[in-house]
């Protein structure tokens, strides 16, 4: 008996009548499909309305808050699948740089088990605060780039995310879709001017896709999160987003201390003695008051 070996399909792109599928490096766009299908899957194809779905590594999916209806209903949104590693991206400014949207990155990310990096964009453009903000995040090992569009750094980029399926995940505005061009050398992603009004990036790319740049490597394209609710995760997931406490929470007097108001805690602490971000230490704070933990 010959066992056939069948390639392996992967979701580019999923609309509302149709799913594009990256099979034997062309693409296929197909109609019938009845499975929930998302931006990463993969699948091996049986004929054309039917595939076998294969095991998902791994979902990042985010709670959006739905303020059009009365009962503040939180819906569960898949953004894509069996990522190996995201690529959060902030830019120096425009629009402005909070370290509290890369915090909230890290909990949807630490929760969801996908490693991943920073990239600060845009550094042709100034902010004081900068090395600062970099040294937060090194110290705490997480690797770091950063880029421009003016001297393109895209080489150290795609050293890092070869041979890998990556998802760019940040703000409207700060430079995803300008990168992911660079990077596949194609002009199909629609990028467009951050309004200058609001200062924050106009939402241009509307759907999540899937770019193949070369036979193994895989980008992903995400339109950008403008809010991140964190309000069904636990305390125990949002701390996991601080990892750098992990160290001296076995000195919190309280076995269950949530490192607010509570005396003798290991992680305040640590923040007086300058162990731990007071940056980041308030973030937490915030992030906590926000979700009512
Ligand atoms: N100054 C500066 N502007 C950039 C850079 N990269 C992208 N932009 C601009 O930022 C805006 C938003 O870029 P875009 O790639 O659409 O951002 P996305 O929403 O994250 O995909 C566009 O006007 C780009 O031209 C950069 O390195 N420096
Ligand atoms: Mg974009
Ligand atoms: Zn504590």
């Amino acid at each position: 008996m010959y066992k056939i070996k069948q390639p392996i399909g992967i979701v580019k792109k999923v609309q509302k009548d149709c799913i594009s599928i990256i099979y034997n490096n062309q693409e296929m766009i197909y109609k019938n499909i009845k499975e929930n299908l998302y931006v990463g899957d993969k699948c091996i194809l049986k004929n054309t309305d039917s595939l076998i779905l294969l095991p998902r590594k791994n979902v990042l999916s985010r709670y959006k808050s739905d303020n059009t209806k009365y009962n503040n209903k939180q819906e569960n949104q898949i953004i894509a699948t069996n990522i190996d590693l995201a690529i959060i991206v902030v830019a120096v400014d425009n629009p402005p740089l909070h370290p509290r949207f890369i915090d909230r990155y890290i909990i949807l990310l630490k929760k969801a088990k996908i490693p991943f990096i920073i990239l600060f964009n845009k550094t042709d453009l100034q902010n004081s605060n900068l090395q600062n903000i970099i040294n937060i995040y090194r110290d705490l090992g997480i690797p770091i780039v950063t880029n421009s569009f003016i001297d393109n750094n895209t080489k150290e980029i795609k050293e890092l995310i070869c041979n890998k399926n990556v998802i760019f995940i940040g703000q409207s505005g700060v430079g995803k879709s300008t990168i992911i061009s660079a990077i596949t050398q194609r002009r199909q992603i629609k990028t467009q001017e951050v309004s200058s009004q609001s200062k924050r990036g106009k939402h241009t790319t509307t759907a999540t896709e899937l770019y193949l740049w070369n036979p193994t490597s895989a980008i992903i394209d995400s339109p950008g999160i403008r809010s991140i609710s964190l309000k069904n995760y636990t305390l125990q997931d949002i701390e996991e987003g601080f990892m750098e406490f992990t160290k001296y929470k076995n000195h919190c007097f309280y076995k269950d201390c949530h490192h607010v108001q509570e005396d003798n805690c290991g992680i305040k602490n640590a923040v007086l003695k300058g162990k731990i971000s007071s940056k980041r230490y308030q973030s937490y704070l915030k992030i906590l008051q926000e979700v009512g933990k």
